[in-house]
């Protein structure tokens, strides 16, 4: 069975200078270039929205960022316009080494979904195809990293575990948004708690 590393969001909107800059989320690019080498398969995912994305503040009269409003059912937190199709902010970030990637997987195209994990939109109603991808290419464990540890990162390992996919966390190669103090942390445990591992960049090589 074969080995996958999963890389998160890594775009110039996550990164310090973009539209929802995540705190030193640059550090991750070094990291993901050290990881790669060690996996078999390397997918990463794309936040891909439309200009007009429901999760957007500006769509919403009188609403700011980290404003919680209510989409088809959904509790949605509102984010400054990020990631939008065909934009810098969308590509990612120069210095990560794209000729490692075997296959990007785009998610939160449609305009009233938005789609935190890398395998489902937030309502569990499309999936992505990554799910179908990694089996039909004999993957058995996942590691994933990225951004942002408290937001895709999480929601993109929880919903692997809960796929069936033996999981791992690289804990160097996260970084949270923390829209409050602890996020990140608590997010860290709530992963744990599902079963998943939590390894070094530097223990890769060696199971756990
Ligand atoms: C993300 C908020 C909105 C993330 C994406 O990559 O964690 N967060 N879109
Ligand atoms: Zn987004």
């Amino acid at each position: 069975m074969k080995k996958a590393l999963i890389l998160v969001d890594i775009q110039n909107d996550f990164v310090p200078g973009g539209a929802l800059p995540v705190p030193d989320g640059d550090a991750v690019v070094a990291v993901a270039n050290k990881a790669m080498r060690h996996f078999d398969l390397v997918v990463a995912i794309q936040d891909w929205h439309p200009a007009d994305h429901s999760s957007f503040a500006s769509r919403h009269k009188g609403h700011r960022p980290g404003d919680m409003v209510v989409i088809d059912g959904l509790r949605q937190i509102l984010w400054p316009d990020h990631c939008v199709q065909n934009t810098r902010g969308a590509e990612f970030v120069p210095g990560l080494e794209m000729e490692r990637i075997t296959k990007v997987f785009h998610k939160g195209m449609s305009r009233n979904d938005d789609s935190y994990s890398g395998f489902f939109d937030n309502g569990h109603r499309n999936s992505t195809g990554l799910g179908d991808y990694l089996r039909e290419m004999g993957v058995d464990e996942v590691t994933i990293m990225g951004l942002a540890t408290d937001y895709c990162v999480k929601f993109t390992v929880l919903d692997a575990a809960m796929l069936g996919f033996k999981t791992r966390l690289i804990i160097e190669g996260v970084r949270g948004v923390e829209v409050q103090k602890g996020d990140s942390e608590k997010a860290v445990e709530e992963m744990r708690k599902a079963g998943i591992g939590v390894l070094s960049v530097e223990d890769i090589g060696k199971g756990f």
